[in-house]
């Protein structure tokens, strides 16, 4: 990027379309989301405006203010003012993102923004809202009063670009600025003190709205940017916030107030309502029974409960039809290579085998995802935040942690990401550390494989979508009373704070951002499976494939008594008897292969949970990251020789699945006990190193080790009770 490029920044109050609008003025897909606190993290790219000039367009996480009172409104607050990690200068200019149905609120930001003195345009988002309830606004006025351009946008619906971009192309040469309130001569003398002060004798570089905020915020993020240490200055910020109060100002409500004082009288005439209270009514109706307190919660687990029943049976067909090609690729592979043995296993059972059998879940996440992208759009998730709240304050957690929570039941990591929005230290602390337990999506292949196989078999499709409900929410039961016990053992927080969110507006979630969701998701899945679960495929087959003596063939010959057989039998004798002696020579071998070994002999850690040395191999191999167990259990089952037909899919295969040496010899290594057990493990343990990264990435590593340890013991023990408790009944 160009050093000399302009830099136009979009700020403003949280879901009021910022992202929306970079997404149409970019051409990008950044998340958006009917809710606060989607953005996290700064986001770039480029704009071409109409006359040729490219600008670099910044996307940033919305904010009330400018005190910044999260991390992620810091963000927001730093690029705004030239300050933070990248050092990057204020930017040229600023698009201050508007929600029409809220002028007055979305405007002191703006106001609070002008006095940081970088020239400004307005858009007035979601216009047509406006419009379909019958809010009038007169641009002109508004843009004369302001003297900073106004623009009308639809981002939704795109609409709105032209206009936007030529008030830019604009305003980069005239430099807008929005009207400044005068302030009362107190406040002033106040702020020309410190200017004195802090500025001209100390050399500071401030300038007035950062003033401002050391007279108005006493907590504000200026105070750690000043070149002194900011104790120095304590008394002087002190003494002027004294004077202040002596003046009649109680200084930390002082500027809203006369913030409004400023702004109300501008907004005379501009704003004319016609006939909206029937809308209104409407979804406040909505709103009494979705945030009932009992109600509201039968909605939710009713809710949930379809989802996920519809996960389990708008999939399978499709399903199904993948499976089976996954077959045929196998069989035709495998006919294709009948030459050269070890690259027909490597390709046949290893990669195909592995990537094969993790790929027939896309259906199922595409469905999931479908879903969630309905939920998030037209509102309803931020009103579900509302229900937990009871439930959160008593874990010590905060009503923003829901988002964050409910992320991670996609993927724990931008779930993580979001706990920027808590500004609640401790309870931020506390949702990192529970939001592995939520169950992401790497955990449904792993339900579903083993529901599919044991539970739907014997108690048919009602039951096995009740299962993966019920699967869904194992997490969620432990990672209460962990967060009990923290909230009590963690050095004392903040007291709980009142819940904050905002309730957005019910929208008609749009068919194109539902589909791109399930696009983006479906491509990371795919993506996974052409990497990780690839590249995990030929490391775990390569380790369960070799090595290969030649004595364990002839020592399993000999054993067989095949030399006995001369040819006195029919072909099809001697073809079965090749075909059972080749699965005893597979078995073996894979028994003494490196992982194999490696199984047994950590086995015993697992048999009180009821697993053998193949499932062990699975459960340690999913350490990197869950997926992982169902292309390990692919490949070594088709190893193994005990796959009788290629198009046996893995299911068939895990109910067919024996014991080979001691007690239990012959009998099913899987039942119902069994396949609870490794649920349960997977729904608790840590397996994934991509969330242990950004745990200790925004805690420290010191948690990223505790968490590990402590999930993976938890599970551990869940999973042995699971299995103990399970053949009791079995
Ligand atoms: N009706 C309507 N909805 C809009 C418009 N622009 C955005 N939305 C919707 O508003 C919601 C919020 O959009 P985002 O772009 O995520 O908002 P944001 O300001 O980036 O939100 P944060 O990052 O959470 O601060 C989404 O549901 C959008 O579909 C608009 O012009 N009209
Ligand atoms: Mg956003």
């Amino acid at each position: 990027m160009a050093a000399d490029q302009i830099r136009v920044a979009l700020i403003g109050n949280p879901n009021t379309g910022k992202t929306s609008l970079f997404n149409m003025l970019t051409g990008l897909r950044q998340r958006i989301g009917n809710y606060s606190g989607v953005t996290v993290e700064k986001k770039t790219g480029i704009w071409s405006l109409p006359k040729g000039q490219d600008v670099e367009l910044i996307d940033l996480p919305g904010t009330y203010s400018l005190s910044a009172s999260s991390l992620d409104e810091r963000i927001a607050v730093d690029v705004l003012a030239g300050h933070g990690q990248s050092d990057q200068p204020a930017p040229d200019l600023i698009i201050v993102v508007v929600d029409v149905e809220n002028l007055r609120r979305n405007l002191f930001l703006a106001s609070q923004a002008s006095e940081l003195g970088v020239p400004m345009v307005i858009a007035l988002n979601c216009w047509d809202v406006a419009e379909k309830k019958g809010l009038q606004i007169d641009c002109k006025l508004l843009e004369q009063r302001l003297a900073v351009p106004v623009v009308p946008t639809v981002a939704k619906y795109q609409r709105g670009t032209q206009e936007l971009a030529e008030a830019v192309e604009r305003a980069i040469d005239t430099r807008p600025m929005l009207v400044r309130p005068k302030w009362p001569e107190p406040v002033q003398k106040a702020l020309d003190l410190l200017h004195q002060e802090l500025v001209v004798e100390r050399g500071e570089s401030l300038r007035e709205g950062e003033l401002q905020r050391l007279i108005f915020d006493r907590k504000s993020a200026v105070r750690e940017r000043l070149k002194s240490p900011a104790q120095e200055y304590e008394p002087l910020i002190k003494g002027v916030r004294d004077k202040l109060y002596q003046d009649g100002y109680q200084p930390d409500a002082a500027e809203s107030l006369l913030r409004f004082r400023f702004l109300n009288p501008l907004f005379n005439d501009i704003l004319e309502r016609q006939a909206l209270v029937k809308e209104r009514s409407k979804s406040e109706g909505i709103d009494q029974l979705l945030l009932h307190k009992f109600w509201g919660l039968v909605v939710f687990v009713g809710m949930m409960y379809v989802v996920f029943q519809s996960v389990y049976t708008w999939a399978g067909p499709i399903m199904d039809l993948i499976e089976t090609s996954v077959g045929w690729a196998q069989e035709i592979a495998a006919n294709a290579l009948t030459a050269t043995p070890m690259l027909q296993s490597l390709i046949a059972d290893g990669i195909i085998g592995g990537v094969g059998s993790f790929l027939v879940f896309l259906p199922q996440i595409l469905v999931l995802f479908f879903f969630i992208s309905i939920l998030e759009e037209s509102g309803y998730m931020a009103r579900a935040a509302f229900l937990m709240d009871k439930l959160f304050q008593w874990c010590g957690l905060n009503g923003k942690s829901f988002v964050p929570l409910l992320s991670s039941f996609a993927c724990a990591i931008p779930g993580i990401m979001a706990t920027r929005t808590i500004n609640d230290n401790k309870a931020r602390m506390i949702t990192i550390l529970i939001a592995p337990l939520m169950s992401c999506s790497a955990r449904l292949p792993v339900y579903l494989l083993l529901i599919g196989a044991f539970i739907e078999p014997k108690y048919g499709p009602a039951v096995a979508g009740t299962m993966l409900f019920v699967m869904h929410f194992v997490g969620a039961l432990l990672a209460m009373p962990i967060a009990w016990t923290l909230n009590r053992t963690l050095n004392k927080g903040r007291k709980p704070e009142p819940f904050v969110m905002e309730l957005p507006h019910y929208r008609i979630p749009q068919i194109q951002h539902t589909f791109f969701r399930m696009y983006e998701s479906g491509k990371e899945f795919v993506m996974r499976a052409g990497t990780v679960i690839f590249a995990m495929s030929i490391i775990i087959w390569t380790l369960l494939y070799f090595p290969r003596p030649a004595e364990v063939e002839s020592a399993i010959a000999n054993d067989f008594g095949y030399a006995q057989t001369e040819d006195t039998h029919s072909l099809e004798y001697e073809e079965s008897i090749h075909g059972k002696l080749a699965n005893r020579v597979d078995a073996a071998l894979l028994e003494q292969s490196y992982m194999g070994r490696f199984g047994k002999f950590m086995q015993p850690v697992f048999a009180p949970a009821g697993y053998d040395w193949k499932i062990t191999v699975g459960v340690l191999a999913s350490f990197p990251a869950r997926e992982i167990i169902i292309s390990t259990l692919g490949i070594t089952y088709a190893l193994g020789g005990e796959v009788d037909e290629a198009s046996d899919d893995l299911r068939t295969t895990l109910s067919n699945a024996k014991w080979e040496h001691g007690k239990l010899a012959g009998k099913p290594v899987f039942n119902i006990p069994v396949a609870l057990s490794i649920m349960v493990f997977f729904a608790l343990c840590m397996q994934c190193g991509a969330t242990l990264a950004v745990i200790a990435k925004e805690l420290n590593w010191r948690w990223a080790i505790a968490s590990f340890f402590t999930l993976t013991g938890a599970a551990w023990v869940a999973a042995v009770l699971t299995y103990q408790i399970g053949i009791l009944f079995v």
